[in-house]
């Protein structure tokens, strides 16, 4: 054998090379522009991601939500939509698909994550309390605050520091919530807010160790404990891989016992469930239900739609069944893994371990001469665009926000850049045009300068602020 270059990802990494579990029937024709037109295109987006539009975009990596490939069987469910007011049959397929994977009792539809955040939060917080999450994430915090609570990340420290590599980074320190308990009274606190995997962290994965001590201090002290499950399929993935005792355990039955652990749960179904748009909140607690359903017919739609239309819930509750599939779910995060093996093996900083759904890319250490209130990872963006047409989104300093009592920008530990991997749409050859454009930013990273904002809106500002560079 002369050339050994040449190798299949499976030999690069020692194994049998696996394919994703489906093969592709209908393609999206994309189209690559020319540096002129990115250039224009990002001027007029204010270097804002958010603000391109996406037919000038070449391969969109903005965000896993709601971006993914439906597969034939849940277009096919689109047919079988039944659009009545109430009481669609869809609704209870919906219904059953929740109780059967993740195992709560009532459900409540929503038009997506957010929508359920805004009914689980104004219905269980009072002005004045409190609510332990490991780590933020803005539309779930924001809702928290709109409530009138005040968010406390209790995940453990080793999350907030990009390179450290314990397996299940997205952990809650439960002295840190004890200590909190203690300090606010667990009456001051409506419930414990948890997500699996964590977003802002990269990815990251809990352990069901962690979630089954969590459950038990909770119980301790009487406090409910509410599930964000919108990546839980993920994390599962994680915990069949890495926990002792789950390497043969069915990522379902993975899913199943975490969620018991938990009093209820609130989903974006456009990650995991692998639909357009969707989401849902169940319980178990009767009368929690009855709040929340009489809640969801002001802000939503009727309880038996929630925002969806009946076709949505019914590709819902069929991508709900896909989505458990252990081959479709060890494909997915090894594709984002893929990403990162590339990357890692050009010495380009990102967070490690890599999580479930997306490459984080470390702009501190990417551009050390950028100062964080020149917005590092919102220039990383930027330049990502200009050299391809390649599509990220910022997760640092602009995503942080503002203390709403300072009025100061926060200055999180993680100044990030996002490469969100949508679910089923891109190939490998699309990883290796991600990771070339990436290297080539970072051997220019020395010009690269950062950027001023130059209009900030008041609520989830990194959505529509406009920046500019600094000369
Ligand atoms: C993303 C999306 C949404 C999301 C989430 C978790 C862990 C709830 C939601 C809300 C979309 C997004 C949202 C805010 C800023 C940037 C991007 N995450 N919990 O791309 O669900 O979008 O359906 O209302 O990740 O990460 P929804």
């Amino acid at each position: 054998m002369k050339n050994r270059k040449l190798r299949t990802m499976g030999e690069q990494f020692g194994r049998r090379s696996w394919a994703e579990p489906w093969k592709i029937k209908m393609v999206e024709p994309i189209r690559m522009t020319s540096p002129q037109e990115r250039q224009e295109s990002l001027a007029e987006a204010g270097y804002n991601t958010f603000l391109l539009r996406s037919e000038n975009v070449y391969i969109d990596l903005l965000s896993d939500s709601g971006t993914g490939a439906m597969s034939d069987r849940q277009w096919a469910g689109i047919m079988l939509g039944d659009e009545a007011y109430a009481g669609s049959r869809n609704f209870f397929h919906l219904e059953e698909a929740v109780r059967q994977y993740y195992g709560y009792r009532y459900i409540v539809p929503t038009h997506q994550g957010r929508g359920a955040e805004h009914l689980i939060s104004r219905v269980l917080i009072k002005p004045g309390q409190y609510v332990p999450g490991n780590m933020y994430f803005t539309t779930t915090r924001l809702h928290q605050e709109l409530a009138g609570g005040t968010f406390v990340d209790v995940i453990i420290d080793e999350a907030h520091d990009s390179s450290n590599l314990h397996p299940f980074k997205g952990n809650v320190d439960l002295d840190k919530l004890e200590v909190l308990i203690k300090r606010v009274g667990a009456e001051n606190i409506p419930y414990v807010s948890l997500a699996g995997t964590v977003n802002m962290a990269g990815g990251q994965p809990v352990s069901m160790a962690n979630v089954r001590a969590l459950r038990a201090l909770c119980d301790r002290y009487n406090i409910p404990l509410h599930l964000d499950a919108t990546r839980m399929v993920e994390n599962a993935f994680f915990i069949q891989e890495r926990e002792e005792g789950y390497k043969d355990k069915s990522i379902a039955d993975i899913l199943k016992e975490f969620c018991g652990y938990t009093d209820g749960a609130w989903m974006s179904a456009k990650k995991d469930n692998l639909v357009n748009i969707g989401g849902w909140l169940a319980v178990n607690d009767s009368d929690l239900f009855d709040a929340l359903r009489n809640m969801v017919v002001i802000y939503e739609g009727l309880h038996t739609y929630g925002g969806m239309a009946g076709r949505d819930m019914e590709a819902l509750a069929i991508g709900i069944t896909e989505a458990v599939n252990d081959d479709h779910v060890r494909s997915r995060v090894e594709q984002v893994r893929y990403l990162g093996s590339l990357l890692t093996s050009w010495d380009i900083p990102i967070v490690k371990p890599v999580g479930g759904h997306a490459i984080f890319i470390d702009a501190r250490d990417f551009y050390p001469h950028i100062a964080q209130d020149q917005f590092p990872a919102q220039a990383m963006a930027a330049e990502l665009y200009l050299d391809s047409g390649i599509r990220g989104m910022e997760r640092g300093i602009v995503s942080a926000g503002r203390d709403p009592e300072t009025g100061d920008h926060r200055h999180p530990a993680l100044e990030l850049t996002r490469l969100a991997i949508p679910r089923r749409v891109y190939t490998q050859a699309h990883m290796d045009v991600v990771a070339e454009s990436v290297k080539a930013i970072y051997d220019a990273r020395e010009q690269t300068r950062g950027l001023k904002m130059v209009y900030e809106p008041e609520y989830l500002r990194f959505f529509q602020a406009r920046f500019e560079r600094i000369a």
